[in-house]
């Protein structure tokens, strides 16, 4: 399993290495994982003599990949995202570029030789327990030089980032990154009653790495259009500093203040409900934060009196048109974010209630909107502007559907 994976990064790499072009474009996820995937690829892509552009983005959004591919003989890199787009990614590629997947989500097999899905999943490990994407991204580095294994602590901080635990603890290749981060003497692992803690040990002391995900998410996702991105590859790589605690207590006032008056509205009359669903419209008032914050803002409210605990939560967003790094982009589009609250998490467990990684990508297909990464109990999609309450419908419709609703 893990050796098939790492076969086919060797000979992904065998091809970098012969590939004329020596700029890689790497495009990363804004979460902690993600920052932490594109701050290894960034740093282990130079040490062999690559340049690196870098591009952040909250989705691999369809319009932002058509422009991507619109180029030819280059490379490029995807991390912490479209490992299940590979086909879609081989279709606009045909061969012209020399791509690379570096992501941990549920994926399909490239149909196109020069697209190489080196997803985990595609080799029997599983993405949301045993490995991470800055995990994944740490394997590849070391798999193009040993001189990376020095990255690992970084690897660990996205792999707790994404809070994929086993009674507590990182398990697998998660676990492997962090214990290797101890024998370097750049981690401290503290037992306690639930599990373990991951501790970075750094010139300025020790940050719990539960924290320094935070820290990161904040910087990628509350940051986003604000430069947050590479301040968080630039902590990933340098550490923290005073100047980026500033820009997180920053984000952070700036995140209260939004966050308090879209509760106000909901407050007052702004959450709609249907059968099974409970929704709301943010518009544009989350900017200049990231599209991501609002399944942020679903997840500060979604153990709250606010909602009904029966009722899926469903928060829309307009994408803002732009991207940074990017020229001008329009997308027509509004993101969908979805939460349950913990008695409907019991429910989707115990398989008595559907779960968001069927409901929510099936209606959004119906639609011919964009799915990327569902999980049960967390997801997000885009469709056009204006199906908002046809989506709720169609979720309608197949829950009204399925026998245990
Ligand atoms: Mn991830």
């Amino acid at each position: 399993m893990l050796n098939n994976l790492i076969n086919a990064m060797e000979q992904a790499i065998q091809e970098v290495r012969q590939w004329p072009e020596k700029t890689a474009q790497v495009f990363h996820h804004n979460d902690a994982d993600g920052l932490t995937s594109g701050a290894i690829l960034t740093r282990a892509l130079e040490r062999e003599g690559f340049k690196v552009r870098r591009f952040c983005l909250e989705k691999p959004y369809p319009a932002v990949l058509k422009k991507v591919f619109e180029q030819e003989g280059r490379l490029l890199i995807f991390a912490d995202f479209a490992g299940r787009i590979a086909p879609m990614l081989s279709d606009l590629n045909k061969g012209r570029n020399l791509t690379l997947i570096l992501d941990h989500h549920v994926a399909e097999a490239s149909t196109d030789p020069k697209v190489h899905n080196l997803d985990p999943d595609l080799f029997g490990l599983k993405g949301d327990r045993d490995i991470s994407a800055s995990t994944t991204c740490y394997l590849f580095a070391l798999t193009l030089n040993s001189i990376n294994r020095d990255l690992a602590h970084i690897a660990a901080v996205g792999a707790v980032g994404d809070g994929f635990f086993v009674d507590g603890q990182l398990v697998s290749q998660n676990r492997d990154v962090a214990m290797e981060a101890v024998q370097q003497g750049l981690m401290e692992i503290q037992k306690h009653e639930t599990g373990e803690r991951y501790l970075l040990t750094g010139p300025n002391g020790q940050i719990p790495c539960i924290e320094l995900g935070d820290y990161l998410d904040i910087l990628g996702g509350v940051g986003y259009y604000q430069q947050g991105p590479d301040m968080g590859v630039k902590v990933c790589l340098e550490g923290v500093t005073p100047e980026s605690d500033r820009m997180v207590e920053e984000l952070k006032a700036v995140r209260t203040k939004i966050f308090n008056e879209e509760i106000k509205r909901l407050q007052t009359g702004a959450l709609i409900k249907t059968a099974h669903i409970q929704w709301f419209h943010v518009e544009k008032r989350l900017f200049p934060m990231g599209v991501k914050m609002i399944g942020a803002f679903c997840d500060a409210i979604k153990d709250t009196d606010l909602i009904d605990p029966r009722k899926y939560l469903a928060g829309f967003q307009i994408i803002p048109d732009e991207i940074p790094g990017f020229d001008a982009i329009t997308f027509n589009e509004v993101k969908i974010s979805m939460r349950v609250s913990p008695f409907m998490e019991g429910e989707i467990r115990a398989g008595r209630a559907l779960g968001l990684n069927i409901l929510l990508p099936e209606a959004t297909n119906r639609l011919g909107g964009f799915s990327d990464a569902c999980h049960s109990l967390t997801a997000a999609t885009t469709v056009a502007i204006g199906k908002e309450e046809k989506l709720i419908d169609e979720m309608e419709k197949i829950l009204k559907g399925e026998s245990y609703v």
